[in-house]
């Protein structure tokens, strides 16, 4: 007999009706087919939603970083000295962190940069008064990247800024006190899964590890390396600088069960530490919410097509590099920043925005010239960025017949706040916007009670149409880009 209201439609489905009303051992087999499927999907995180309890947790603890949206990385680590240049290999443009793998150059050869690196001009207060200026709210360092070199004190190895450099100054505690002392939440760059001055077992074209010091380096290796190393110097982080966040640069190393012993590592040590999802793998998240992780990060200077629904970050670089490079002078201009940041936090993303300071300790000038002028910008127009969220779409073209000409210079950007929603608008519009999104078509439900423009002081008048929001223009610039328009609705 069919089971009462059951509904069910298709050809696969008719079928296992059909045999779950026909045959005791086909409803057997059914119930166990069933029941296989359900625990393999379980157990590789299909079926694994967090519970109401672990979902309050991370919302607590992800809600400063929702709202910072604007944060600086800094790469930073022996491959500074080179900064681009390796005997007489110029490496004008790509990573420059990466130079201990671009050139095979020996561990014996390599670790004699540490002798080397004596950064007597580094100054966190400085630092951290940069990214201050700029409206950041949170920096994120390389304390280990790719190349093994610890930029923090670790007992673990003597091969740290401490024990193996002229310098013997914790960098990384000193970065950690000044960002503390001026309310700047402060992240940890760590790459568990490659390390140039390790043995770690075989890679590939992808995996990249160091192969020519390490030719029959075996899986066993990582295992070690995991357990004795990685593991105990994230936590060595953990305990030592109680960081807000851990950054990690997964390149498909660690086995399942390895990240679940990370992560439940960090969560025993520090519950609320933010971790990125690259504790998993540097791809995009098959599910939302992804597991063992707060954030998607997404690839190295990409901003997503749209909103993913979860908190998400873009690393991002200033010129192509991000450990420095004194060769790469292919630098983004302050309004590219800008124009990235609006669309980014438009999506609901932040952006963590990189320099890479010199082996003196100096964070370059382009960088800071820039950073200077995002600054400004963030002084009047912040109240569109901080503590936003995205509206019901992010972005629209603007009709470029209306402004100055540049289509790709004119579009819009959204954010939202409670009652207001911001229109960020890249170029001047020289008689009027029109938002289309806001028209009564589109938008019937909304009633506008006022409008102004950020860092002005004149009137706008804002008159809604069917096909549109049209603002007036005020005769002077507030800024020399991106205007914001605040929205206030009843
Ligand atoms: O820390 C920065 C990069 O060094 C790191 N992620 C950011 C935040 C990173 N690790 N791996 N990858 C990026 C992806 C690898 C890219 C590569 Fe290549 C492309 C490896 C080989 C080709 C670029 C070119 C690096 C070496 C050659």
């Amino acid at each position: 007999m069919a089971t009462p209201g059951l509904q069910v439609t298709g050809l696969p489905l008719t079928v296992a009706r059909f045999l779950w009303q026909n045959s005791r051992t086909m409803k057997k087999t059914l119930l166990l087919f069933i029941l296989v499927i359900a625990s393999v999907l379980f157990n590789t995180g299909f079926g694994a939603e967090p519970s109401a309890a672990e979902q309050a947790a991370r919302e607590a603890r992800i809600k400063w970083f929702r709202d910072a949206k604007f944060g600086m990385f800094i790469h930073w680590g022996l491959y500074s000295i080179p900064g681009g240049t390796w005997k007489d290999k110029v490496h004008k443009s790509g990573y420059s962190e990466w130079m201990m793998f671009s050139e095979k150059i020996p561990v014996k050869e390599y670790e004699q940069l540490a002798g080397k690196f004596n950064p007597v001009k580094f100054d966190a207060t400085a630092w951290v008064a940069v990214a201050r200026k700029a409206g950041m709210k949170y920096m994120v360092l390389t304390t280990k990247h790719h190349e093994g070199f610890s930029m923090f004190k670790s007992k673990l190895t003597p091969y740290n800024i401490v024990d193996a450099t002229p310098f013997k100054r914790d960098a990384t505690g000193e970065l950690v006190d000044a960002c503390r002392k001026a309310g700047l939440r402060f992240g940890c760059y760590y790459s568990v899964d490659r390390d140039w001055y390790r043995p770690q077992g075989p890679g590939n074209n992808y995996k990249q590890n160091n192969r020519w010091d390490y030719p029959d380096s075996k899986k066993e290796d990582f295992d070690k390396y995991f357990k004795e190393f990685a593991k105990p110097q994230v936590e060595e982080l953990l305990s030592n600088y109680r960081p807000d966040l851990l950054w990690f640069d997964e390149i498909d190393m660690k086995t399942d069960a390895q990240v679940e012993e990370l992560y439940q590592s960090i969560r025993k040590l520090r519950p609320d530490c933010v971790i990125n999802s690259r504790i998993q793998g540097c791809r995009f998240p098959s599910k939302i919410p992804p597991p063992h992780c707060d954030y998607i990060t997404s690839g190295d200077n990409e901003i997503l097509e749209k909103a993913p629904g979860f908190e998400w970050e873009n690393p991002g670089s200033m010129n192509t590099s991000y450990g420095y490079n004194q060769n790469d002078h292919n630098w983004v201009s302050a309004q590219e920043i800008i124009f990235r940041l609006a669309d980014i936090v438009s999506k609901g993303g932040n952006y963590l925005l990189n320099v890479g300071p010199t082996s003196e300790g100096i964070i370059p000038q382009p960088s800071i010239d820039r950073l200077v002028e995002v600054g400004a910008w963030m002084d009047i127009n912040g109240e569109a960025i901080y503590g936003t969220s995205v509206w019901k779409v992010h972005g629209e073209k603007a009709d470029p017949g209306k402004g100055d000409g540049k289509a790709a210079a004119f579009n819009m950007h959204f954010t939202a706040k409670g009652k207001t929603i911001y229109v960020i608008c890249l170029g001047w519009p020289e008689k009027e916007v029109l938002v289309k999104s806001l028209g009564r078509k589109e938008t019937p439900a909304v009633e506008i009670k006022s409008v102004s423009m950020l860092g002005s002081g004149e009137e706008i008048k804002g008159s809604q149409g069917d096909g549109g929001l049209a603002l007036t223009v005020p005769k002077e610039k507030p800024c020399k880009y991106a205007f914001v328009y605040k929205l206030e609705l009843r």
